[in-house]
This record gives structure tokens, sequence and C-alpha cells, in this order.
């Protein structure tokens, strides 16, 4: 069983994945539309991820008797200025979704959810090779 403080905090991390999601293909779109088929290709490819993260949390939160709920979402920005820009914005989100995956952990490992917190190794993981990934290609 989950405690509704973890729950909620889990669900907070849901919203952030699917916005993560829409914005990377808000990006994929205007890349797409502005001629840069290759960062295009990446970034529809890389929305999909921010998918499965989403549903990660929505299956695992579920599983463990809460109740994974889906939230309004903002709306992410249509228009950019450059490539190199979008990449920035990506690494200054991807940075942001870093924090919140660490404050999450450590709510569990207050709480003493080591479920949860066992369960968020995966994704401290991944946020090292997403932040090195963007890294390389502003590189
Ligand atoms: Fe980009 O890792 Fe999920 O949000």
């Amino acid at each position: 069983m989950i405690s509704k403080k973890i729950e909620k905090a889990i669900n907070e991390q849901i919203k952030k994945e699917e916005y993560s999601s829409r914005l990377y293909l808000a990006m994929a779109s205007w890349c797409h539309a502005n001629g840069y088929p290759g960062a295009a290709s990446f970034l529809y490819t890389h929305a999909d991820e921010e998918r499965m993260h989403q549903l990660k949390f929505v299956h695992f939160l579920n599983d463990r008797g809460g109740h994974a709920v889906l939230q309004n979402i903002e709306e992410p920005p249509a228009e950019y200025k450059t490539l190199q820009a979008i990449f920035k914005e990506i690494l200054k989100h991807e940075q942001y979704i870093t924090a919140s995956i660490n404050e999450l952990y450590h709510l569990c490992v207050t709480e003493k959810d080591y479920t949860v917190a066992n369960f968020l190794q995966w994704f401290i993981t991944e946020q090292v090779e997403e932040e090195s990934l963007v890294n390389g290609i502003l590189d």
C-alpha cells in the first residue's frame, strides 16, 4: 500500500512526464515544419520515450494500490527561435526533471517507502543518460 502523500507526489510526476512528452512533440513538430528532419525524427522518438516514462509511473502507482489520475497540462510553446535554443531548453527541462525525481526519492526515503525508492532507481539512472545525451548534442 502506498501513502496518500507519495501517491500525490507520483501523480505530480506523471503530469510532468506527460508534459515532457508534449513539449518534445511540439519541438519535433517545429523542427519538421522548419526543415530539420533529423532533429524532428529524434524528438518524435523522444516524445514517445517520455510517454513511456509516464506509463511506467501510471502502472506502478496502480499496481501498488494507488490511483494514477491525469491532470490538466499546460500548452507547450509552438514557436522556437533556433535549433540550438530548442536543445538548450531540453537540457534545462531535463535538469528540472532530475531535480523533481530526486525530490520524490527524498520523500520516499523520509517516509520509509523503500519499494517506491527502489522503483525510482531506474529514473535516477535514466536522468544521467538523458542529461548526458543532450549535453553531447549541444557540444
Ligand atoms: Fe526526459 O526523462 Fe522523463 O521526463
